[in-house]
């Protein structure tokens, strides 16, 4: 078993770029990377950088930081390179040979937890933040990583502890409830209670930020579906034709819009057919309208406004015309006009996407997090009920120390090793 401070070594940089970053992070860091380099400074200071040749005939900027003012905590170095897998592959070497072992994936941010650097939701926000495929993605992973979610639910803690100490302070006296100060622990308890249910509104409505937005689009043969993923995408990827029923299997591309990650699913045009193979696609086209985030509900602008989806949630539905450079007026209300030849209305449909979850900013609770924050909020609310109906403080006691421990997990004051593995396995090398 490895002690958690003993010296590790990997790049932090992916492979392929011009220029590579080796980190090495634990005690004699500065000591062992010296070694790997000609040229050293007599007095060297932290957060300088400063040039040197490596002994492995390569080049590049060296950093220093001491401990306590690092990354990981601990006193560290970070050595550039070229960012040939050569180049990288021989400096790592040097440092091996001098004493130190490689880094696990995660290692260099679970070092950081571990020596009280950032909470477990910050340390979780640094792999979003790493991973962030979109704009909104990266400003709610800043959040995370600024403490947004820690900072509150410690206020949370602070008010449960509050409760927590009033009622162990009575029950010395007496086992009846009613000797703590029953106004301050339902004000405690309710103001934990709303932390907590506005983090479970906010995962819930920010998933689609953080996971990205399924969009089907369906609609009858013909009225440009293939046409519209096409203009959106920017290239030729779906088959068109003036042909009914050209599409048959669902195409899935996955693009940005309105600063969200969008999958958009082309599918079979909806009618009643004999054709074996289309029949199957149009099985397919319900079946993806059925487990989207929001479907795109296609149609001729020259033609009827057709009947609503059987079996699908009407507030996920938008209705879109097609072919507005055919029709003079916009007659229809509550419908987009568009055309994918003109490209007119195409704008304001990716408008409207950025708008949906405009309202949510800041950071954004993850499916672990949301568990726990059910949990807690249903321990709580345990809590109150008990308070108002006088159970015995024992029983109280037990539901302000579960979502205590909940709030815990969630910021890893109560985390297994167990946990921590399984988060800091899901990381890259390096981070
Ligand atoms: N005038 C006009 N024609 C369009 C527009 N968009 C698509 N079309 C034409 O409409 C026809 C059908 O387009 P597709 O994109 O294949 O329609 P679809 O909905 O995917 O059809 P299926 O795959 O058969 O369900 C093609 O001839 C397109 O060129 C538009 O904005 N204006
Ligand atoms: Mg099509």
């Amino acid at each position: 078993v490895h002690s958690p401070f003993d010296l590790i070594v990997a790049p932090i940089t992916a492979p392929g770029g011009a220029v590579g970053i080796i980190r090495v992070s634990g005690d004699r860091a500065w000591n062992v990377a010296s070694k790997a380099c000609l040229k050293w400074p007599k007095k060297p200071q932290s957060h300088r950088a400063f040039f040197t040749d490596y002994v492995n005939g390569d080049d590049g900027l060296v950093t220093l930081f001491e401990s306590g003012k690092s990354y990981t905590g601990e006193e560290s170095v970070e050595l550039s390179t070229h960012g040939s897998p050569a180049a990288i592959r021989t400096l790592v070497d040097e440092i091996l040979k001098n004493g130190a072992r490689m880094a696990r994936p995660g290692e260099f941010t679970e070092r950081a937890f571990l020596n009280g650097r950032l909470d477990l939701t910050q340390a979780e926000a640094v792999n979003d933040t790493v991973r962030a495929a979109t704009e909104r993605q990266l400003s709610s992973a800043n959040s995370g990583r600024n403490g947004e979610l820690k900072e509150s639910l410690l206020v949370a803690e602070d008010k449960l502890a509050k409760v927590l100490a009033a009622i162990e302070a009575s029950v010395d006296f007496s086992e009846e409830i009613g000797d703590v100060d029953v106004p301050m622990a339902l004000q405690n308890l309710e103001a934990s209670a709303q932390i907590f249910r506005s983090w479970v509104d906010k995962a819930e409505r920010g998933r689609l930020i953080r996971e990205g937005i399924r969009i089907a689009i369906v609609g009858p043969p013909n009225a440009g579906k293939s046409s519209l993923l096409n203009r959106l995408l920017g290239v030729q990827r779906s088959i068109v034709t003036n042909i009914e029923g050209t599409t048959r299997d669902y195409v899935e591309e996955q693009i940005e819009m309105g600063g969200l990650l969008c999958v958009l699913i082309d599918t079979a045009g909806l009618r009643d057919t004999e054709d074996e193979v289309e029949s199957i696609g149009i099985q397919r086209a319900r079946a993806q309208a059925a487990s989207a985030d929001l479907i795109w509900y296609v149609f001729d602008a020259t033609g009827e406004l057709p009947k609503p989806l059987p079996d699908v949630d009407p507030e996920k539905v938008w209705w879109i015309a097609n072919k507005s450079d055919l029709v003079q007026s916009r007659s229809y209300e509550n419908v987009f006009y568009i055309s994918t030849y003109t490209a007119e209305g195409i704008e304001s449909l990716i408008q409207e996407l950025g708008k949906s979850t405009q309202d949510i900013s800041g950071a954004i609770p993850n499916a672990r997090h949301r568990a726990h924050l059910e949990q807690g909020l249903e321990a709580i609310e345990l809590a109150i009920a008990g308070f108002r109906m006088e159970h015995p403080s024992d029983l109280v006691v037990t539901h302000i120390r579960a979502a205590l421990y909940d709030i815990g997990q969630i910021t890893g004051s109560t985390a297994t090793e167990d946990l921590l593995t399984r988060i800091f396995s899901d990381f890259c090398i390096g981070k």
